[in-house]
């Protein structure tokens, strides 16, 4: 029988849910499923099952920290706790993810208040891919009554850029749409880019869908603010001591179905902005230069670190 876990790492790896901030609500949820139905007998047993979920998730999708950093809380939690009995347990995992999840919904909140400050009227912003956290930014001015369009890339190989564009257009959000490669032609039009993250490392780079960095590089050029919009769990920790984010790189079928045999296609699914190229990080503890992102993590997120 698939399990809940599983069936959420499906869901994951397809994309069916996507976006860094979706792909961490599902693995909590499913997490929990899993535990509420548990039948161990015992606190190893109870451990067993989730240590094996944990695996199964990571797998699912490599760059992916914040559902990570709330996998490895939850565990974290049970493993320390003193109780035995896996009832208990299942209601722990139940009480840890929803304050995790409580937490993400109040960042976000926090965030959407923060950047929405950087709209002005009459302000022309442009996006890449879909980020929730953007979108919920942008709901927010529209619901300030800041009249604002946004020009989104349709963002290739999988057209997440259509999500965007679609949700704006449901928010009454005036809309563009432009290929990938369009970035710069547009670049001197817009006020400034807004654009999510997968995750930030401990030197503030940031990785973000494939062509972010591009975007970063023309926003340089032009001299227009670039902006990245996230919460703070999305640092990853393993990052201070050494490791590189690892980039997901996806099926070469989703850039060619019917390609010739001969032809290598790769498919990286995210790449690295330098901080360098990075106005600003809007996070829910204010907006805040990548340079500091390592000491801000440290004093609202300590426990990330163990
Ligand atoms: C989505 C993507 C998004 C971030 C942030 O890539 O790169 O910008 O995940 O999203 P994919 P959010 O479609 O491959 O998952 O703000 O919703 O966490």
């Amino acid at each position: 029988m698939t399990t809940a876990v599983e069936l959420a790492a499906k869901r994951i790896k397809t994309l069916e849910v996507q976006g860094a901030r979706n792909v961490a609500i599902t693995a909590i949820k499913a997490i929990e499923e899993l535990t509420k139905k548990s039948r161990a007998q015992n606190k190893p047993q109870f451990m067993k099952e989730l240590f094996k979920a944990r695996d199964v998730l990571f797998s699912s999708r490599e760059t992916e920290p914040l559902m990570r950093n709330a996998v490895r809380h939850i565990i974290y939690e049970v493993e320390k706790s003193k109780e035995k009995n896996p009832k208990e347990l299942a209601n722990l995992v139940h009480q840890v993810s929803s304050r995790f999840l409580q937490n993400l919904e109040t960042s976000k909140e926090r965030i959407a208040e923060i950047g929405s400050k950087r709209i002005k009227f009459h302000s022309r912003i442009l996006t890449h891919c879909h980020s929730s956290t953007v979108t919920y930014l942008f709901e927010r001015a529209k619901k300030e009554g800041k009249q604002f369009e946004v020009i989104c890339t349709e963002t290739r190989p999988l057209f997440q850029g259509r999500i965007t564009a679609q949700e704006l257009i449901d928010l009454g959000i005036k809309t563009t749409m432009i290929v990938d490669s369009a970035v710069r032609f547009f670049m001197n039009k817009v006020d400034l880019v807004m654009v999510g993250a997968d995750a930030i490392t401990s030197e503030g780079n940031v990785v973000n869908k494939i062509g972010t960095s591009l975007v970063a590089l023309a926003a340089n050029e032009a001299r227009t603010p670039f902006y990245v919009v996230s919460e703070l769990l999305k640092f990853d920790p393993s990052t201070v001591y050494g490791e590189y984010e690892k980039i997901e790189e996806r099926n070469p079928k989703e850039i060619w179905a019917d390609a010739p045999s001969n032809i290598e296609i790769r498919n990286p699914a995210f790449d690295i902005t330098r901080r360098k190229f990075i106005h600003g990080i809007i996070c829910e503890e204010g907006i805040i230069s990548p340079h500091s992102v390592l000491e801000v993590v440290r004093k609202k997120y300590p426990w990330i670190f163990i």
